[in-house]
C-alpha cells in the first residue's frame, strides 16, 4: 500500500536551515530521501545546488554521512564505495546513495554511471532534475525542455530533453523509477522500495526549481503537481523489466488518461515566456505520443502481470 502523505516519519536527516533558494524542490524531497533510507547511508554528491545545499561541516545541513566528489564521478565514487563495504562484509550496514543533477547525471557523468549500470553495481543513483545547470546560472542540459530560456538558449531550448530514465531501463538494471520532488509519499516509497533492491537503482526525480524556472517560491509544489497533470512529468516505476505507473499518473490514467493542456503550464513559469502557438503544440504533440506509449505499456506490462499473479 502506498503511504499516506500523514504516515511519513517525523524524523529528519535534514536539518534546519539550508543554503537553497527558498521554495527549493531539493530540501523538500531530500527530507524524505533520507527519511526512506533511515539514515543509514552514504551519499556522493558532485558540484551542483545540492552541494550547496548540504553546505560544509561545521555548518552541514543534513546529518548523514556525505561526500563531495569530482563532477563526472558521482556513480565512480559510489561504486568504489559499494565495493568497499562489501570488501569489509559491511554492505548490510547502509545504503549507498548517490544523488546529482541532470547536468551532472545525463550529461557530465553518463559515463560512469552507464559503467555502474552495466556491471550492476549495488547502490541507488538519484537524478534530481531541475531541468538545467542551476549552480552556475542556468545553462542549458540535455534535460532542458523545448522552448526553455536559458543563459544558453536565449530565444528558448529547440530540442525535447533527453529521456534518461529509458536509457538507464536499456541497462537491464533491476529498479528504474521516475518520481517528482512535489509528491513527497512516491518519492519516500520509490526510495523504501529501491533501498531494499540489490544492484543498481535508477531513480529520476523531476525537481521544480522557482529561481531557474521563474515562478514564486510558494508554487513549487503546484508546479511540480502541474507537470504531471500536463503528462510533462509521468510518475512510474520498472521493476525487473516490468513497467506500472503510480501515485497522480496511476490516477490519471484510471479516470481516463485526460492531461490538462501543455499552454497551461507553460504560462506558469518565465522560463517560457515568449513561447510561439507552434512550440506549444510541437512540444504537445511530444507528450501525447509518450503518454500514449506509458499508458499502453501500463496496460500490456502492469494490468497482465496483475491478471497472470490473480
Ligand atoms: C568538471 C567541472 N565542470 C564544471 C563545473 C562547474 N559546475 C559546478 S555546478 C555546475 C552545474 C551543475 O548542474 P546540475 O548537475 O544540473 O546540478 P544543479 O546545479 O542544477 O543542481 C557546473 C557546471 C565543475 N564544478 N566541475
Ligand atoms: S537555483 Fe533552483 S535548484 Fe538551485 S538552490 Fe535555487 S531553487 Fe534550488
Ligand atoms: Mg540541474
Amino acid at each position: 500500500m502506498p503511504t499516506k502523505i500523514l504516515d511519513l516519519p517525523d524524523t529528519s536527516y535534514v536539518l534546519p536551515g539550508n543554503r537553497a533558494c527558498a521554495g527549493c524542490g531539493i530540501g523538500i524531497a531530500l527530507r524524505q530521501i533520507t527519511a526512506a533510507l533511515d539514515g543509514k547511508m552514504v551519499m556522493t554528491v558532485p558540484a551542483s545546488c545540492l552541494t550547496v545545499l548540504g553546505g560544509m561541516y561545521p555548518i552541514a545541513s543534513v546529518s548523514v554521512p556525505w561526500l563531495n566528489v569530482a563532477f563526472p564521478s558521482t556513480a565512480a565514487a559510489a561504486s568504489g564505495l559499494a565495493a568497499g563495504l562489501r570488501a569489509t562484509g559491511r554492505e548490510g550496514e547502509m545504503t549507498v546513495l548517490a544523488m546529482a543533477g541532470d547536468g551532472g547525471t545525463g550529461d557530465i557523468g553518463i559515463q560512469a554511471l552507464s559503467g555502474a549500470a552495466e556491471r550492476n553495481d549495488d547502490f541507488i543513483y538519484l537524478c534530481y532534475d531541475n531541468e538545467a545547470y542551476m549552480n552556475t546560472g542556468t545553462q542549458r542540459s540535455g534535460s532542458t525542455p523545448a522552448g526553455a530560456r536559458t543563459t544558453t538558449t536565449w530565444a528558448g531550448k529547440r530540442e525535447n530533453p533527453k529521456d534518461l530514465p529509458r536509457i538507464m531501463e536499456a541497462h537491464g538494471i533491476p529498479y528504474v523509477a521516475s518520481t517528482s520532488a512535489a509528491f513527497p509519499t512516491d518519492v519516500y516509497d520509490k526510495v523504501a522500495k529501491a533501498r531494499d533492491i540489490h544492484g543498481l537503482r535508477y531513480i529520476h526525480m523531476n525537481t521544480p526549481c522557482p529561481s531557474g524556472w521563474s515562478f514564486d517560491p510558494k508554487d513549487t509544489v503546484a508546479i511540480g503537481k502541474l507537470a504531471v497533470d500536463s503528462g510533462l512529468v509521468v510518475l512510474y516505476e520498472v521493476v525487473d523489466g516490468v513497467f506500472r505507473l503510480t501515485s497522480r499518473s496511476a490516477s490519471l490514467a484510471k479516470a481516463g488518461g485526460r492531461l490538462k493542456p501543455v499552454a497551461g503550464y507553460v504560462a506558469t513559469q518565465g522560463r517560457f515566456r515568449g513561447m510561439s502557438d507552434e512550440a506549444i503544440a510541437s512540444v504537445q504533440a511530444w507528450v501525447d505520443t509518450r503518454w500514449a506509449g506509458y499508458l499502453a505499456r501500463d496496460a500490456a506490462e502492469h494490468c497482465s502481470s496483475q491478471t497472470t499473479a490473480s
